[in-house]
């Protein structure tokens, strides 16, 4: 027998993007355990991929290409071979490409792998060559990084290690033992220094359990919350005035503008009182560092890119961003930057313009008959649309149209796959070779093919070779090596020592301060607390609360007057993947809808009881949960789970909004309104 172990890096869309090592026994993967050496996730994984081989070898993945044989949705396929598929799927662009134009082809993907090349690489090139509709917007994270921009001029950000010398600690929309859980070891140790852990959500979460204050506003209420805070600071002179001297512009006009924000104005709009916020304000500004940790939990708001513009004003009034451990940490993605320019795929400028379509809209693409022109022909890779975009319910119907082509690279026959007409194998981490950026620490890291591909699946770089081979193509640059891809967008890396050692820092300074002495990225080079960029853009110059309108004081709430709340919320899915599999997500454990007592006790709902929860999008039937962990007028109901055994949508994003962020093209799904009904 030999046995070899193998150096990876978890491909999974998650801050952590641990180190693996996989150890492999006569070419096949028998155990997979953290990397000790990792400095970040230091030799652990996690629920959810501590079974990660059981997925790999799962008798449901996808080995074969198939081609559907019943009526869409149903999931009826057979097997086919890569040629007839590549055939079926060539001719029907060429068709499709002839008679509508290019633009009647869409891609679809995001980060279900987020790997370097295996997110996102060819495909660049192959739909620039066909003439595509470009898919335009982000699912996750656009909105914090524009929000976070409109400040700062770029979206750098604090080490989120650096956390760990922190004396006070706001976790302020994330859910950190739920979500990014090896960071939570270093929250820990600054714990044992002294620090204090405060934790804003709407939720109580579990981290908010584990935290020393919980603060519980209103969903998308925080800007108000922000404008409050800066009040206080102002008005007790807690700021760093030479700070806001030397490195920020606008500071007087911001005083005017939250001179009208008393806490108690923000504590009517936040559903707080005027003392949690004095008080959150006092502890923010005297301790020292104090650290803002922040991921992408609160911009899932119509107001959400401007959450984080209010946010990022906060350490600049206290110049909190002199510390080490002070400041904001948010995704680490823009320092990735430095070693890594996936810009190196995008296609040769065509000379015109191709049509953009925010990924978040995609039932609206695949359903309005006013596009010009319409949608034909779709491709999916690396998600599952139908769980995991809102407007679930419009894109099923879309994805129903018999007119529409649709094509999807999977590992599993997920409820999008099933709209397929046809679908392609795809391998696991554990099969392809990729570069990991990720964004929740410094570490880049390798993933070595542990294993060779199972049956007949491919990773997509190579399903983009054979489809521009099948379409007669022959531009070289369509057919990259892996190896060169890789080659070509990272810099300044030995890659034989990141390939032998598993992973490397980015390289950035050891002591990363980035805002320490001004240096933001901004036409300015300050942090602009007035943005004239901004005004320009038709924007509010100032950090500015607007309410939802698909919120509680909106033209909806009479209605519909529950806040509808779905947050990621098991310990063993990472969005919808894993929820299939049997060690993950017995389906007796949900979904379910998570209700106060005082808004159960006046509908007439007990524990457990079957309910309907609607609005005009969709009605789901679930059973009833009374915690005391919302509060009245905020419902939950968490995501990820597919369909039920008859085909019945059971996802949260049936219902949500798919209304998008003010700017930053992300979407506020979490701005949603309902009611519920005993049945
Ligand atoms: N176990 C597990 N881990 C995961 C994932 C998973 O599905 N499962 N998904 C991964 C992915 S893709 C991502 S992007 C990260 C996300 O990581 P996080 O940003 O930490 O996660 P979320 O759960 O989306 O949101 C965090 C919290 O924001 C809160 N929130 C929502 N609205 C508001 C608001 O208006 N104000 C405030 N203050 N808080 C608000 C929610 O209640 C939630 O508890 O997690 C990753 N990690
Ligand atoms: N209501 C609500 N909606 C949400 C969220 C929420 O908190 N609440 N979270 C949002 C967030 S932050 C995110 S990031 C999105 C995530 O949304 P998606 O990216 O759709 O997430 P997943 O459901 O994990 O789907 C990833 C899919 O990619 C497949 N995959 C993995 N690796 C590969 C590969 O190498 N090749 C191919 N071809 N396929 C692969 C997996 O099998 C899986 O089915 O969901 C968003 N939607
Ligand atoms: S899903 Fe996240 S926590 Fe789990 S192994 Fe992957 S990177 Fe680590
Ligand atoms: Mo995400």
């Amino acid at each position: 027998m030999t046995t070899k172990t193998v150096l990876g890096t978890c491909h999974h869309d998650c801050p952590d993007s641990c180190g693996w090592i996989a150890t492999v026994e006569d070419g096949v993967a028998v155990k997979l355990r953290g990397n000790p050496d990792h400095p970040f996730s230091q030799g652990e994984l996690c629920p959810k991929v501590n079974h990660f081989i059981d997925r790999v070898y799962s008798p449901d993945r996808l080995l074969h290409p198939l081609v559907r044989t019943g009526p869409k949705g149903e999931g009826r396929f057979e097997r086919t071979t890569w040629e007839q598929a590549l055939a079926v799927v060539a001719e029907r662009l060429h068709e499709t490409k002839d008679r509508w134009g290019g633009e009647s082809i869409l891609p679809w993907w995001d980060a279900g792998t987020q790997g370097l090349i295996q997110m996102s690489s060819l495909d660049r090139r192959l739909f620039a060559r066909i003439g595509a509709s470009q898919l335009t917007g982000s699912l996750c994270g656009g909105t914090a990084s524009d929000g976070t921009a409109s400040t700062y001029g770029s979206s750098h950000a604090a080490d989120p290690m650096d956390v760990r010398r922190a004396r006070f600690i706001l976790l302020w929309g994330t859910n950190t033992k739920l979500t990014n859980r090896h960071l939570w070891p270093f929250i820990e140790e600054a714990r044992r220094n002294g620090a204090e852990v405060v934790v804003i959500d709407p939720i109580q979460t579990a981290t908010a359990a584990a935290a020393d204050r919980h603060i519980q506003p209103l969903p998308g209420t925080d800007v108000a919350l922000m404008l409050g805070m800066m009040h206080v600071l102002i008005r007790d002179d807690l700021l760093d005035h030479d700070y806001l001297d030397q490195y920020s512009t606008g500071f007087e006009a911001l005083s005017e503008h939250v001179a009208g924000w008393t806490p108690e104005r923000a504590a009517s709009e936040c559903g707080l009182t005027a003392e949690v916020i004095e008080e959150l304000a006092r502890s923010y500004a005297t301790a020292r560092p104090a650290h803002i940790r922040t991921l992408i939990g609160a911009e899932h708001h119509e107001n959400g890119a401007m959450f984080f513009r209010a946010l990022t004003c906060l350490p600049v009034l206290t110049g909190s961003w002199r510390d080490l451990g002070g400041g904001i940490s948010k995704s680490t993605h823009s320092w990735a930057g430095a070693n890594v320019d996936d810009g190196v795929f995008d296609p040769e400028p065509l000379g015109r313009e191709r049509r953009g379509i925010n990924m978040n809209h995609l039932g609206r693409a695949l359903t309005d008959p006013s596009m010009d022109p319409r949608v034909r022909a779709l491709f999916v890779w690396n998600g599952n649309p139908v769980v995991t975009v809102p407007n679930a319910s419009l894109i099923r119907k879309g994805l129903e149209r018999d007119d529409l082509f649709t094509v999807v690279s999977e590992q599993f026959m997920t409820d999008t796959a099933r709209y397929a007409d046809v679908v392609f194998p795809a391998t696991t981490q554990l099969e392809q070779v990729d570069v990991v950026t990720a964004w929740g620490h410094l570490y880049l890291g390798w993933n070595e093919p542990a294993i060779a591909p199972l049956g007949e699946s491919v990773p997509n770089t190579e399903l983009w070779r054979r489809l521009a081979t099948a379409l007669g193509f022959e531009d070289e640059d369509l057919f990259e090596s892996d190896r060169s891809l890789i080659e070509s967008a990272v810099s300044g890396v030995d890659l034989d020592l990141l390939q032998s050692k598993g992973l490397v820092r980015v390289d950035v300074p050891a002591v990363l301060l980035p805002y320490a002495e001004g240096g933001f990225g901004t036409a300015s080079g300050r942090a602009e607390l007035y943005s004239e960029a901004m005004a320009a853009g038709g924007l509010d110059p100032l950090p500015t609360y607007h309410p939802p309108t698909e919120g509680p004081t909106g033209p909806l709430a009479e209605r519909y007057p529950l806040s509808l709340m779905t947050p990621k919320h098991h310990t063993r899915f990472l969005n919808s993947s894993y929820s299939h599999l049997p060690k993950h997500g017995p389906k007796e454990n949900g979904p379910f809808v998570e209700m106060d007592p005082a808004d159960a006790e006046s509908r007439g709902i007990s524990n457990g009881d079957k309910v309907v929860v609607w609005n005009d999008r969709a009605r789901l039937t679930l059973p009833a949960v009374i915690s005391d962990r919302l509060r009245p007028g905020v419902v939950s109901v968490p995501f990820g789970w597919w369909s039920d055994d008859h085909g019945e949508p059971m996802t949260a994003n049936s219902l949500t909004s798919d209304t998008l962020t003010d700017w930053g093209g992300g979407v506020a799904y979490l701005d949603t309104l309902v009611e519920i009904a005993s049945i």
